[in-house]
């Protein structure tokens, strides 16, 4: 195999004309993929039972599973997680304003959007990345009916202060917790929480069906009403009986599920590992700071996040560029924040005057590459371009 390059110091950079360190692309986001063998014995079953979609065996598998490990009633199967946020929002009747955080995937503010509801952006806190509740509080109008809160990296939001509010102004609850699949909130993990839980199984998430996601609640109602909306309202032949849409997830979906899940803890030992690497590896480097994952729980590791601050004698966005030339392809999620993309910039042009930790978090935060295929060396090479960066 080829040696990789050495970086001692800037002149070993690519951003500087050296050769870079990797050929291929190194993602975030790079799949995790169980057994193959597996897998295609489950598509040998799909085909021979010619039951492709529509609520299949596999599906109702996968739905069970997934409520035994996360110790929730009803986990409803979608087929991605941004409908899976449209649909519990719908079946919530959720109207007017919604808060949410501008720091989030663009999904979480669309998925409200989409269905002429107003998302009202409320800022973060600047250790955890999540909702502040003081900061809700504060976007509270006669017209909020709900805050959707995300438990961003798969750090549970302040649950118990979001809950009071909601409590305490009759709004409904929910939470995004696309980021948040076997984390935990104490010891009870995040999926019975609020009214209900989002989650998303794309690709690019540790646990992944293809695309898939899935909305999980403790409501018999709740959950009745998303099985009919995401199946255009049917119960039985000939009879609809709500309106609906089509967020069916289908067999093979189901499929790669199944065999994932027998792989999640694999998956989050070695995510495990790669974020002890960066930390101790990145930690003692002044102005660089890897966020601690909450230990109160358990976590899923998901996400290394890298925080840069003034010390660090470049910028976040010139480490991103010296990665990208090394072909590391780190990112830097949610830049710049929901309520500076154009849809939203529009509507509040302002906004960033309330959201002061969602503009300097979004500013220095970069999201390393982590997962099962990640290559030991690139851990190695990312902590030496930071110290070529920083000129020691
Ligand atoms: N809420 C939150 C908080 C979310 O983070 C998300 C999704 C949602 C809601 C919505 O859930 P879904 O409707 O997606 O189920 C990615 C994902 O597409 C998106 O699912 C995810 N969040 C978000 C955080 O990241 P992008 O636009 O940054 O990157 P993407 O999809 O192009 O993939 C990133 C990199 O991964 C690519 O450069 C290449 C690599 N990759 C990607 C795919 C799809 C692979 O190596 N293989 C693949 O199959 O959004």
């Amino acid at each position: 195999m080829k040696e990789l390059k050495r970086i001692r110091s800037k002149v070993d950079l690519a951003i500087n004309g050296a050769n870079p360190t990797f050929n291929e692309p190194i993602h975030v986001g790079r799949p995790n993929i169980g057994d193959r063998e597996l897998f295609i014995s489950y598509v040998n079953d799909i085909f021979d039972r010619k039951w492709l979609s529509n609520n299949g065996p596999l599906v109702e598998q996968l739905e069970a599973r997934i409520e035994g490990l996360l110790g929730v009633k009803h986990c409803v199967a979608m087929c991605n997680g941004t409908i899976a946020l449209e649909i519990a929002i719908r079946a919530l009747d959720l109207s007017g304003e919604v808060i949410v955080p501008s720091y989030t995937f663009i999904a979480t503010a669309h998925a409200l959007s989409w269905q002429g509801i107003t998302p009202v952006f409320a800022d973060i806190d600047a250790a955890t990345h999540t909702l502040d509740p003081d900061a809700v509080r504060h976007m509270i109008t006669p017209r909020t009916t709900g805050i959707l809160a995300t438990h961003l990296w798969g750090t549970p939001c302040d649950i118990a202060a979001l809950q009071e509010i909601a409590d305490e102004h009759g709004l409904k609850l929910i939470f995004d917790a696309a980021h948040a699949f076997l984390s935990s909130y104490g010891d009870r993990m995040i999926g019975g929480f609020g009214d209900a839980e989002i989650f998303s199984f794309h690709a690019t998430k540790f646990f992944n069906t293809f695309e898939g996601g899935c909305v999980t609640t403790n409501d018999d109602d709740l959950a009745n009403t998303m099985r009919l909306m995401r199946n255009f309202g049917f119960a039985g032949l000939d009879n609809v009986v709500h309106l609906g849409t089509n967020g069916k997830l289908t067999e093979i979906c189901a499929a790669m599920g199944l065999v994932n899940l027998d792989m999640v803890d694999e998956v989050i030992d070695a995510n495990r590992g790669n974020y002890e690497v960066y930390r101790d590896g990145l930690a003692p480097i002044d102005g660089l700071n890897v966020l601690p994952v909450d230990d109160r729980g358990r976590s899923n590791y998901q996400y290394v996040v890298l925080e840069v601050d003034q010390a660090f004698p470049a910028t976040r966005d010139t480490i991103v560029e010296a990665l990208h030339a090394e072909n590391i392809l780190a990112r830097r999620y949610f830049w710049p924040g929901c309520h500076q993309m154009k849809p939203y910039r529009e509507l509040y042009p302002h906004a960033g005057l309330v959201l002061p930790h969602t503009q300097a978090v979004a500013d220095r935060v970069i999201v390393l590459p982590t997962g099962t295929t990640l290559p030991s060396d690139a851990l190695e090479t990312i902590r030496a371009v930071c110290l070529a960066l920083a000129g020691s």
